[in-house]
């Protein structure tokens, strides 16, 4: 097999959790201090470490044949690249935010405004969808402190927290995109290296499968199973075990991090006891 290209970014928010997602699908990767170039040792991938602005470019011109970058790197530099997978790391959003104490009616209030970005073309094609002509001053960083010191009017910026606008005296006013990191790829990938690209995305998939979802355990009088079952609808049907104690058993099903808790309470009024939540490490589906 040919070995894969990755372009991933060198330092910055998306580097840890992009070797983290290598290393959570069995690809180790030691990555010495200052190097560009790595070559997995159990795998057929080789990672070229890169600013985040160039991933896009790069996978398109082939020099990586799959990158990970964030929606909003992918969306403002609008190379012809496929995009593959979300992520689930580095949530932000792309909004346009104004001093505090500024009186904000709507996306109006940008008319004639001087406006400090590093997203030109997001903004720019946000603003012609509102029918608003503004002037964006493109800046490559340290966006938010533009308005303090005299640049701009208001800003268009990453905000993710939200402590970087509080801090700078600015309130977020409109969302233009929300993001989070993706993989994208190279449109004409050879055939040589399609099977490497599809098994890292098997891969990739059941780590973020396994991150969404949780295994469950419980114990419950036989007569509360039925009633606990529609509650859990699992990956197929429980599995159910007989306990010790009679009339007692134990089900074991998965369920969505995110409908957990709702889950948990449903359960406990059907009579389920001793529930037991654990991690999963990997679920092929
Ligand atoms: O050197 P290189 O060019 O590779 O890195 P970079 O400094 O340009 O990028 P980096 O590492 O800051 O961000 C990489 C990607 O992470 C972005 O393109 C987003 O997809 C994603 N991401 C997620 C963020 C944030 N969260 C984020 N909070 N990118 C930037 N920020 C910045 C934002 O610009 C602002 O200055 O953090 C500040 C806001 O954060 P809060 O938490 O105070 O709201
Ligand atoms: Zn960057």
């Amino acid at each position: 097999m040919s070995r894969l290209k990755i372009a991933v970014q060198k330092s910055g928010r998306l580097s840890e959790s992009s070797l983290k997602l290598f290393e959570e699908c069995g690809i180790k990767i030691s990555n010495g201090a200052g190097t560009l170039r790595v070559i997995a040792s159990n795998f057929p991938i080789e990672i070229l470490f890169l600013r985040d602005d160039d991933i896009p470019q790069y996978v398109e011109q082939n020099v990586a044949d799959i990158g990970i970058v964030g929606e909003n790197m992918v969306a403002e530099k609008n190379k012809n690249v496929e995009m593959l997978e979300q992520l689930g790391f580095a949530g932000c959003r792309l909004s346009l935010a104004i001093p505090r104490e500024e009186n904000y009616q709507g996306t109006d209030y940008f008319a004639n405004k001087r406006v400090a970005t590093s997203y030109p073309r997001l903004l720019g094609e946000y603003f012609k969808k509102h029918n608003i002509s503004a002037i964006i001053e493109e800046i490559s960083g340290s966006v938010e402190i533009a308005p303090g010191i005299g640049l701009a009017d208001a800003i268009c910026d990453i905000v993710s927290s939200g402590s970087t606008l509080l801090t700078n005296g600015l309130r977020e006013v409109e969302t233009i995109m929300k993001s989070q990191a993706v993989i994208i790829a190279n449109r004409t990938i050879s055939s040589d290296k399609r099977p490497v690209l599809d098994k890292l995305l098997f891969r990739i998939k059941a780590v973020k499968n396994s991150g969404e979802n949780k295994y469950i355990l419980l114990n419950a009088p036989r007569e509360a199973i039925s009633g606990i079952c529609k509650i859990l609808p699992g990956m197929k049907s429980p599995t159910i075990l007989p306990l010790a104690e009679e009339g007692w058993c134990s089900l074991h099903s998965v369920v969505k991090e995110d409908e957990f808790w709702e889950r948990i309470d449903q359960l406990k009024k059907a009579g389920a006891e001793g529930i037991l939540v654990i991690p999963i490490e990997k679920m092929i589906m």
